[in-house]
């Protein structure tokens, strides 16, 4: 019954994401980046996927690029004293061996940051992963709506 479950629960998954496509490099599997559509003037996106370690050593996902955005961070979110906060991973995020780590909103995500242009639904972002261990890949994140932001995720309190 469980294996059902999870096979529901992937469908639901894909089915919000149905532009985006799989890499892979060395051990590991990234599934369909995507990103969100971005308002008139807002210079921060976020990057969204998930990474699938095949492997039997843990990697960490430690950066990368993404056309048209100056810097690109690694963040993750928190509730700090009833406040939910992002953070940089300064030291990058763990793919543990075996393990399928989600970046999604209100969560781990991708920050690109200092876009040159807004992002439009349908709009494709070349850009890039690096991890310590499997390397480099290239990804297309895939721009999906506006939709609602998370709760709590307000560009002011990233602090750059
Ligand atoms: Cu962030």
């Amino acid at each position: 019954m469980k294996s059902c479950y999870l096979v529901a629960a992937l469908f639901a998954l894909q089915a919000s994401a149905v532009h985006a496509e799989d890499y892979k490099v060395g051990s590991l599997v990234i599934h369909q980046p995507w990103s969100r559509a971005t308002p008139k003037n807002a210079p921060v996106a976020g990057g969204y996927l998930k990474i699938t370690n095949t492997g039997t050593a843990p990697d960490r996902l430690v950066g990368g690029s993404a056309d048209g955005a100056k810097r690109f961070e690694i963040h993750e979110m928190k509730m700090d004293g009833g406040v939910m906060k992002m953070r940089e991973l300064k030291d990058g995020l763990e793919i543990p061996p075996g393990a399928t780590v989600e970046l999604k909103p209100g969560s781990y995500h991708i920050m690109m940051m200092n876009l040159s242009r807004p992002l439009a639904k349908g709009d494709k972002v070349k850009g890039s992963l690096a991890f310590e261990k499997a390397g480099k890949v290239d990804v297309e994140f895939a721009v999906e709506g506006i939709g609602g932001s998370p709760a709590g995720m307000k560009m002011n309190e990233h602090g750059h």
